[in-house]
């Protein structure tokens, strides 16, 4: 065992909601849904004003609306949502140099060896609090703790607004009460099962011998067995050492437009190549993903001539993939670089002046995207596409 971890793991409260409430002061204090008002519409989030009337995540919208009529339905505004993400993550930054995003608003820092330039753990979590505050005007809750397991566990037992700091030595006292079902990977069924066997909490599952979990977890049994004491080794990947950088959507109801879909990979594209860019990473893969309607999700991968980070290369290569499935009305659809290099067969021998001027696009792009708020330069080249296939 090495030297103890600090792990804290941020989520920020009912992000698409409070930035609603953030933006529209009429809206504060009032329960606000998000999500597509229609009748196959599905709520991505409620306020935590909302909540109490039993609304919450990926319920249909009809049944929302219905436990809480007063409820102000908003749609989903997912380039806003993402600007202030990439505020937020350009905060985490700051605070660790081991970041990595788990969603667009909840990231891992690892703030082991930390204290020297940036002070006791406990003291670095109330600051970033207060900054995202004090900066972004909206709230967090955060865990601290030797883990991710139980960091991320922290930062939902106070939510929201909340502080949990999990000390080695409360682990016991945290984890044996709590139900199976709070563990990582046990769900419904699995507690279900456990409970008819009279396992119903941590402490219970504890007292299992590894052979008898390995009877009921298979090859998952030594990860419970560790779980159950509290035990985990995972790492925090920052982003740098990912060895892919992806964006994905899934849509409220079916886009039963071509043009609209692809508008919305080129987005995706964009976000995925300027992360390339700023993390000095080229991609020598690209994998589009989508889902038709209720149907499976289903990906294609392709291989390019050089790696690359330039946006019209990646987003060549991602159409050329998109429009070789037949259309149908797209559920999911998103966008991954792979096989990542940091960028050393970008030297080029011949630069070809086209590469070069695309770079210098980019360039531009992001040195203002940075200035003014990320994203608020798009380039149109998705409209380009019109009535290609
Ligand atoms: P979460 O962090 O799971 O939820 P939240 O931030 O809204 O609320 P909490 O305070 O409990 O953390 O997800 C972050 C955002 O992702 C959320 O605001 C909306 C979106 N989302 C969906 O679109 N669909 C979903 O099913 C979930 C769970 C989240
Ligand atoms: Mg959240």
């Amino acid at each position: 065992m090495g030297a103890p971890r600090w792990i804290l793991h941020l989520d920020m409260d009912a992000f698409f909601a409070a930035v609603e409430q953030r933006d529209k002061p009429a809206l504060r204090g009032l329960p606000v849904l998000i999500g597509h008002d229609g009748p196959r519409g599905v709520v991505a989030t409620a306020s935590y004003e909302a909540r109490p009337y039993g609304c919450h995540s990926a319920q249909p919208m009809s049944i929302a609306k219905r436990r809480c009529p007063q409820a102000v339905v908003l749609p989903v505004d997912g380039q806003r949502y993402r600007e202030v993400s990439q505020q937020m993550f350009a905060i985490l930054d700051e605070f660790s140099p081991v970041v990595e995003p788990l969603s667009i608003d909840e990231a891992f820092l690892d703030l082991t060896g930390t204290q020297r330039s940036l002070g006791e753990p406990a003291e670095v979590a109330r600051r970033l609090k207060d900054r995202i505050q004090s900066e972004l005007k909206l709230t967090a809750s955060i865990g601290l703790a030797p883990n991710k397991f139980l960091a991320k566990m922290g930062s939902d037992m106070n939510k929201p607004d909340g502080l949990v700091i999990i000390n080695p030595q409360d682990i016991d006292r945290v984890l044996l009460p709590l139900p199976v079902s709070r563990l990582w990977g046990i769900g419904r069924v699995s507690a279900a099962h456990l409970e008819e066997m009279g396992i119903r909490t941590v402490g219970d599952l504890r007292q299992l011998s590894i052979e008898r979990l390995q009877r009921y977890f298979g090859s998952d049994a030594e990860r419970y067995y560790n779980l159950s004491r509290g035990i985990d080794e995972r790492p925090v990947v920052p982003d740098q050492e990912a060895k892919s950088i992806g964006h994905e959507q899934t849509f409220p109801a079916d886009l039963g437009d071509a043009d609209d879909v692809r508008r919305v990979l080129f987005d995706q594209v964009q976000q995925v190549a300027y992360r390339l860019r700023k993390h000095g990473m080229m991609a020598k893969g690209v994998s589009v993903k989508i889902r038709f309607g209720d149907f499976q999700t289903i990906s294609r991968s392709t291989t390019l001539h050089a790696a690359t980070d330039l946006t019209t290369e990646l987003w060549q290569a991602a159409r050329e993939m998109f429009d070789r499935w037949p259309f149908q009305p797209v559920r999911l659809i998103g966008v991954t670089a792979e096989r990542l290099n940091t960028g050393g067969e970008s030297l080029e021998l011949f630069p070809d002046p086209d590469r070069a001027r695309q770079r210098k696009l980019d360039q531009l792009a992001d040195h203002i995207n940075e200035k003014f708020g990320k994203q608020t330069i798009r380039r149109g080249g998705a409209d380009r596409t019109h009535g290609q296939r």
